[in-house]
């Protein structure tokens, strides 16, 4: 069958979910493959985090992944669809498509389209259905403009740009996609390399942007979450869940985290407990006991997926679930045992978590014990940090104005009618944080004689504290986040090399809208898949603020002879985001610790102290023009 075909096809799966009707399909009808679904009923919210919903999903997107061929895998989604949870079909068959060879090349349709009612306010969808109603000409396009979810009260409100993103947040279901906490290598056949690291480094990144963000708008980096008892920050999502008709739960100021039927407060301190034990003897005890070294290579991995925790845990009785069931209790704080039947808030689910801004807190939280491991490891010397023969003689990022970058609202729009059961197209129009296009321009040196295969590595942070102090290098390293890195060839003598903004290996470049997949658009050539994982181009550089903030650019060429895993021959799919989504099915195609140089800690005070030839920290300042 034509690549477009398939698409098609698949397309049509996830058509007007939020409006499945009528009864299940008997089980009589079924087939014997589905016959044991369902256990989470159709109405209800599914959340990627709750080992209850993942371990069903688990076992459909398993059974559609053992499918024969794409007749038979399209036979059971088309019956699944009339069996199962609406957000489970989704999330299930999404990660079958991802990851079955029969759909390479195939898409999978923006969550946001799916489920609009996930990221636009609900008084923005009421407003849309009323319009819906009134119009009595299905051809002509309604616009309706998104309404705000709050207000400057409530100082958290200055980073809704931020949190609130349709694709940051689209971008994190995508990365739960790639890399599921159930994910079986046993079972699916193909292993997900360094998947505990990549788990840690994507969110320690998110981490870091978000208090990018917070100095750019004048607010004190976040305080992480560390104690069980304290009262925690309100939020209120105004998301209204069309499967449900129930609201997303929302948090009145001051609750405390409280027991949820499966896992009580007192577990989560009791799996930290051990995990830092755990760190502090340096081995994990995997289930028969053995001890498991938290060496150099695997430590990072083995604490990502114990804490996550997957099923990659070498022990998930004895270190527990601490991140995923932390996301659900603090979902359900406003209804612990659930005897109000209230829906969980949106920390339940990975398409709408990073709305609240606990969701920050909590990764930070978890992001810290991973440090705690990372200080016990020796800091980067001379001989990890240098490449002989190889200076950077300057970098300087041109745009209009040399070393400044401007930032800006630009307008969107999103479509509603794929998702909801319109009569006509009804876009919301919304505003989203953008930057001019820039370009790095990097002039470097090789004495070597030889030409040289590089790696460029391209951080940015910012240069003072909230306070206006000069940040310490070693507090400055949490905030680096990543912007760029590429394979380069350095010819011998002086050389330089150019890299546009548009083409970093963190961000996507594009995602297809529902009605250009429908158009075929993208479909033609199974090298242009894309994997809908990576971070949205337009959020590449922090916001700055309006006076020019002031932040520090790092580049470091690395030896790639040391670096390059191998074995990519340039016909991967699904490699335009690499640096926080990895190769799709295969090795993370860098072997240094994932976020290199920074990710250890740093003795140097400053730049100057810390710097080896082949590094360059310039000065540069983003100015926000805006509102
Ligand atoms: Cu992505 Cu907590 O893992 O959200």
């Amino acid at each position: 069958m034509a690549l477009k075909d398939k698409q098609l096809r698949i397309l049509a799966l996830f058509k007007k979910l939020t409006s499945v009707t009528g009864d299940p399909l008997p089980e009589g009808d079924r087939d014997d493959r589905l016959k044991s679904f369902p256990t989470l009923q159709r109405g209800h919210l599914f959340s990627c985090f709750n080992e209850i919903h993942l371990q069903e999903s688990q076992h459909l997107y398993e059974t559609l992944y053992g499918a024969k061929d794409f007749e038979d895998f399209m036979h059971l989604c088309e019956q699944a669809r009339d069996i199962v949870n609406e957000g489970l079909f989704v999330y299930s068959v999404s990660v079958a498509v991802l990851h079955r060879d029969d759909c390479k090349g195939v898409t999978v349709p923006p969550i946001q389209e799916i489920f609009p009612d996930r990221f636009i306010p609900a008084e923005t969808i009421n407003l849309a259905l009323k319009a819906d109603k009134r119009r009595d000409d299905a051809a002509g396009g309604i616009v309706i403009p998104i309404q705000h979810t709050g207000n400057i009260l409530d100082k958290e409100y200055h980073l809704a740009y931020f949190r609130e993103d349709i694709e940051v947040n689209a971008h994190h279901w995508h990365w739960h996609l790639v890399y599921p906490a159930s994910w079986r290598a046993s079972v699916m056949g193909k292993t997900k390399d360094r998947k505990g690291e990549l788990f840690c480094y994507m969110h320690q990144q998110m981490c870091a942007r978000y208090d990018c963000e917070r100095l750019s708008t004048g607010l004190q980096r976040m305080k992480p979450f560390h104690n069980f008892d304290e009262e925690l920050e309100g939020y209120s999502a105004h998301l209204t869940s069309l499967v449900s008709g129930l609201n997303y739960g929302n948090r009145p100021e001051g609750l405390t985290m409280k027991d949820v039927p499966q896992v009580g407060v007192q577990d989560m301190i009791r799996w930290r407990e051990r995990i830092l034990d755990a760190i502090h003897t340096g081995h994990v005890h995997d289930v028969n006991n053995k001890e498991i070294p938290l060496d150099e290579e695997h430590g990072i991995d083995i604490l990502g997926a114990l804490i996550e925790s997957s099923e990659d845990s070498q022990n998930k009785r004895f270190y527990g679930t601490l991140h995923n069931w932390g996301h659900v209790i603090l979902a359900q704080a406003h209804d612990p045992d659930g005897r109000f039947k209230e829906n969980p808030g949106v920390m339940d689910d990975t398409s709408t978590a990073l709305r609240d801004p606990i969701f920050y807190r909590l990764h930070r939280f978890m992001d810290n014990i991973f440090q705690e491991y990372k200080h016990s490891l020796k800091p980067y010397d001379r001989h990890d940090l240098e490449f002989p023969g190889i200076r950077i003689q300057n970098v300087t990022v041109k745009a209009r104005v040399e070393n400044i970058v401007n930032t800006f609202m630009k307008e969107d729009e999103l479509e509603l009618s794929h998702g909801i059961n319109l009569k006509g197209s009804v876009r919301v129009k919304y505003e989203h944080i953008d930057h001019e296009p820039y370009k790095y321009h990097i002039e470097v040196d090789n004495t070597t004689g030889a030409v040289k295969n590089a790696t460029v590595r391209i951080f940015l942070a910012p240069k003072y504290d909230e306070l206006g102090n000069r940040l310490v290098l070693d507090n400055q390293r949490g905030l680096f986040i990543e912007l760029d890195k590429f394979h380069t060839e350095i010819p011998p003598g002086k050389s330089s090399i150019d890299r546009l903004s548009s083409e970093s290996s963190v961000t996507l470049s594009h995602t297809p809208t529902f009605d250009e997949l429908q158009r075929g658009e993208g479909v033609d050539d199974d090298k242009t898949e894309f994997c809908s994982c990576g971070w949205p181009e337009h959020m590449l550089i922090p916001r700055g603020n309006s006076r020019g903030m002031a932040f520090q650019l790092f580049v470091m060429l690395t030896d790639w002879e040391h670096d390059n895993v191998g074995g990519q021959g340039g016909t991967s799919l699904c490699v335009d985001a690499v640096s926080y989504c990895g190769a799709k099915d295969e090795k993370y195609p860098d072997k240094r610790a994932m976020g290199f140089p920074f990710d250890r800690t740093i003795t140097a005070r400053n730049p100057t102290m810390f710097k080896t030839h082949n590094m360059h920290f310039s000065d540069v300042v983003i100015q926000f023009n805006g509102h």
